[in-house]
């Protein structure tokens, strides 16, 4: 068998043997046992080598039979793996018939065919096709699909593939069938199928050339008046996808359908995106302000892959941050222009600092085009998604926003129905431009998170401000010596009232705006400013030009100064963040715990409250960094420690804005029935009640029962909730939740998260006792998500308590998941990745655990790659 083994390199690339022009699949619908029929046309491809024989992958199947051009195959023709089929001895055309037996009810993984609350979903990326039929089952081999489905009428009464529908009718034994074209090619990990009792929200759509879509939603009845959210969002995602990139819609109907039971957000299959719940389902009760955001950013980014993965495909796997990093920006430009851009950007990058900033610096680095793998499932990561969108912004930083256009113009030109690579797209990116983007590579290249170091001197008497900057990268697996990045740095200056200078560099003859975008690619650079008439403060790396971390000895009056004036909304916030981390950082260092902050900080923020700004900024600015991104600044780091910090900063903020707070918090609780629009005002009225229940009075209490009784919204009611349960006698209000939401899996993911995230003695003890409760399920990731995930990778006091417990649990689930589903068992695994940042007697006790995980028997190929790595 010569399927190929792990791990795989990207410099090992060959074309495939074979090209399909066509499948025919029929799919015979019975839970324990699906008969799929696959018909192959199939041709040698004259791009690869001679004489190699087709080989198909194939996992977990049962092969009923096997014809070549009609006849059936000899057994001494074939032979069958547990990785799949080979056929040595292969014309060069030729029509293969194959009948698969397959198990969809006790797939747990999740991925292929599976049945999920009573109907049959797929998921097939990465490599999830070859669970359902023996197929060339790799990105860069697009057939056209024909898909045929049958089952009972009554329990799957609706039957979905990709494309469009052409023909059904009525058979024997109460089946039904019906027959599904898709006229674009495709690679097998887009293919999808439904079957099941679910009802549809419809609209439609017309694109500006004038096709009719259909617009369906479908979910499991009782849901319909929770799809509207989404509706609203893919007519906003067609009709921006058309204004600002010229690229529509190309079938004529486009389906949604929501599932409980998934791996992901979300699934861009062509024509038939499947859905988590979590991502359609909403109405103001139940779902809160992030929840609605989410909805729009996951429904614009599967739309938004019509074009940017699925028209243009990757060539292999290596290629997948082409897909992934391109619709990532794409999404976050469409939430950007739906909402409010500042925050959404400054959300993104802590998103990014927070985890992919981890992720680069621990065991799992790897580059945003990554060199091998053992299992692609893992590598669905921050790096590949985020960092991979931070690359995408550049290019649009350094050619502008029509350059960029003109590039995205040219690349769907060029690869309209290919499958291609990240440098394809680079090329395409250069040559609309005319511009050398060589260097740019190394972004794809090199992993780890690049550090500038910027000093400035200021001379008065050639009136000069001069930056000195150095560019780094830490050395990450694999990967000592780094080479320099091609760094878009942006830069304003600001004169001593806080307006903009305009900037002019020395040897220009003019000045030419008030933010430049400095291009960075030597180790290191000299920019000297002209016509500078007083020593400015600058404004660094505005709107975070790069995915990079800044260091620059800001004084603690600049940083105030920043905080008020900065014309770079990202920069103010930015500058309240610097301010807050250095805070909590020398507070953590002095490591007596008595240690306050400063007059200067307590005051910064209380003039951040009587600012005039949007108040979901404001809210951003108020809110502290978070222990994880702390931790990560820290070696040898004690979490109980930092956790100490963190509270007491935030209690004496309590103390000090007490006045300031209330009065904010009262303000915006006007009582006024809630609006969508007033999402801003909710995110401050909250994080001003998030501050005040760190003070323990009766009156804090009344207004936490007030707010979470009298709400008419789940934001509000959650975020007094969340305050109550980190409080004495918050029990009534938990269980009374529990008793109104009971029926709604959603609702109830919030409340095992609540619990899951609490702060207070005993979190793992209740975690451990909500296994047992009857709406956890260890089998719904979901539930894994909000109930083992919050507990192990967002309550670090818990998780990382001194004895120990906590990392025994997270073992112990991981080892338990690994048999039921292993993409979910490898995500739970990397709470564990950081472990060597961890104070002695924590890193040990981690290390254990880690080993104990590496010694269990048969570890899937998912949690094994995670766990090694981890441990190497
Ligand atoms: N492309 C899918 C992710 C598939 C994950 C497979 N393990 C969702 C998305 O990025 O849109
Ligand atoms: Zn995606």
């Amino acid at each position: 068998m010569t399927l190929q083994s792990t791990p795989i390199n990207r410099l090992d690339y060959t074309p495939p043997a074979f090209l399909i022009d066509r499948v025919d699949l029929t799919f015979e619908l019975i839970e324990s046992q699906t008969r799929v029929q696959s018909r192959l046309v199939l041709k040698r491809n004259p791009e690869a080598a001679p004489q190699l024989p087709l080989e198909l992958a194939g996992e977990e199947l049962t092969l009923e039979s096997i014809k070549l051009d009609g006849a059936p195959l000899k057994a001494d023709a074939y032979t069958v793996s547990a990785k799949g089929l080979i056929i040595a001895a292969m014309p060069d055309e030729a029509i293969l018939e194959i009948v698969t037996l397959i198990n969809p009810l006790t797939n747990t993984s999740l991925n292929g065919l599976y049945v999920s609350s009573g109907n049959f979903i797929t998921q097939c990326e990465a490599e999830g096709f070859r669970k359902i039929t023996y197929y060339l089952d790799r990105p860069d081999v697009m057939a056209k699909f024909t898909t045929t489905i049958i089952a009972d009428k009554t329990r799957y009464p609706v039957l979905l593939s990709n494309g469009n529908r052409v023909d059904s009718g009525q058979m024997d034994k109460n089946r039904h069938w019906v027959k599904w074209v898709d006229p674009f090619k495709k690679p097998a990990y887009l293919f999808a199928l439904v079957a099941g009792k679910l009802v549809m929200l419809a609209d439609q759509h017309t694109t500006p050339s004038g096709r009719q879509v259909a617009l369906e939603i479908f979910v499991e009845p009782g849901n319909l008046d929770k799809c509207h959210h989404a509706m609203a969002a893919i007519k906003k995602s067609m009709r921006w996808d058309e204004e600002r990139f010229g690229l529509e819609y190309d079938l004529d109907s486009y389906m949604i359908v929501a599932t409980s039971d998934f791996n992901m957000g979300a699934m861009e299959n062509k024509g038939l995106n499947i859905f988590n719940t979590k991502y359609v389902l909403a109405k103001p009760e139940t779902a809160t302000d992030v929840d609605f955001d989410g909805i729009d950013a996951v429904v614009a980014h599967e739309y938004f892959h019509n074009w940017t993965g699925n028209r243009v495909t990757c060539r292999d796997w290596f290629q997948l941050s082409l897909k992934e990093g391109l619709t990532v920006y794409r999404d976050q430009e469409f939430s950007s222009d739906i909402g409010s851009r500042s925050v959404e950007r400054i959300n993104n990058v802590k998103a990014l600092r927070e985890m992919q900033f981890a992720e680069d610096a621990g065991p799992q680095a790897h580059s945003v085009r990554p060199e091998a793998y053992s299992e692609i499932n893992n590598f669905y990561t921050m790096t590949i998604y985020e960092k991979g969108s931070e690359v995408v912004r550049m290019y649009a930083t350094l050619l502008g926003k029509e350059g960029f256009r003109k590039g995205m113009d040219l690349y769907f030109k060029r690869h309209d129905g290919q499958a291609v690579t990240c440098d394809d797209f680079r090329a395409a990116m250069s040559d609309a431009n005319g511009v050398d983007l060589t260097q740019f590579e190394e972004w794809y290249k090199q992993a780890g998170t690049p550090e500038l170091a910027i000093t400035s001197q200021y001379d008065a008497t050639a009136k000069t401000y001069t930056l000195h900057i150095k560019q780094s990268c830490p050395a990450t697996p694999g990967q000592a010596e780094k080479r320099p990045f091609h760094i878009p740095l942006a830069l304003g200056l600001l004169d001593k009232h806080g307006k903009d200078l305009p900037l002019q560099l020395l040897g220009e003859s003019n000045a030419q705006g008030t933010t430049r975008v400095l291009e960075l690619t030597a180790a290191s650079h000299r920019f000297s400013f002209v016509n500078i008439d007083e020593a400015p403060t600058p404004s660094l790396l505005r709107d975070f030009s790069a995915p990079v971390k800044l260091s620059y000895a800001y004084r603690d009056e600049e940083l105030v100064f920043l905080m008020a004036n900065d014309s770079d909304a990202f920069n103010r916030w930015e500058a309240a963040n610097t301010f807050a981390k250095n805070l909590l950082l020398s507070l953590y260092a002095s490591n007596d715990g008595q240690q306050l902050a400063p007059t200067s900080f307590i005051n910064a923020l209380r003039k951040v409250l009587s600012e005039k700004l949007d108040p979901s900024l404001i809210a951003l600015m108020l809110d502290l960094p978070r222990e994880n991104y702390l931790l990560e600044q820290i070696d040898s780091v004690n979490p109980a420690q930092l956790h100490l910090v963190h509270r007491s900063v935030k209690a004496q903020i309590a103390r000090e804005l007490r006045a300031e707070l209330l009065a904010t918090y009262n303000k915006l609780n006007d009582g006024s029935t809630y609006r969508y629009e007033d999402a801003g005002k909710r995110s401050l009225k909250n994080i001003c009640l998030d501050y005040l229940a760190e003070l323990d009075e009766p009156l804090v209490t009344e207004l936490l029962s007030k707010q979470y009784r009298l709400s008419d919204n789940m934001t509000d009611r959650l975020a007094a909730l969340k305050a109550l349960v980190n409080r004495d006698g918050g029990e009534a209000q938990l269980a009374d939740f529990a008793v109104q939401w009971h029926d709604d899996a959603l609702v109830m993911d919030k409340w095992f998260a609540l619990q899951s995230t609490s702060r207070r003695p005993g979190a793992l003890s209740r975690v451990q006792a909500l296994m047992d409760h009857p709406a956890f399920s260890i089998k719904n990731p979901n539930k894994v998500r909000a109930l083992i995930m919050g507990f192990c990778l967002q309550n670090a006091p818990h998780f990382h308590a001194a004895d120990g417990y906590g990392y025994a649990f997270a073992a112990d689930r991981i080892i338990e998941l690994d048999k039921i589903n292993p993409q979910v068992a490898a995500r739970l695994a990397s709470s564990f990745n950081r472990w060597k940042k961890m104070e002695p007697q924590r890193r040990q006790m981690m290390q254990d655990e880690l080993q104990r995980i590496a010694q269990q028997s048969d570890l899937s190929s998912d949690l094994a790659e995670i766990v090694n790595k981890a441990l190497s």
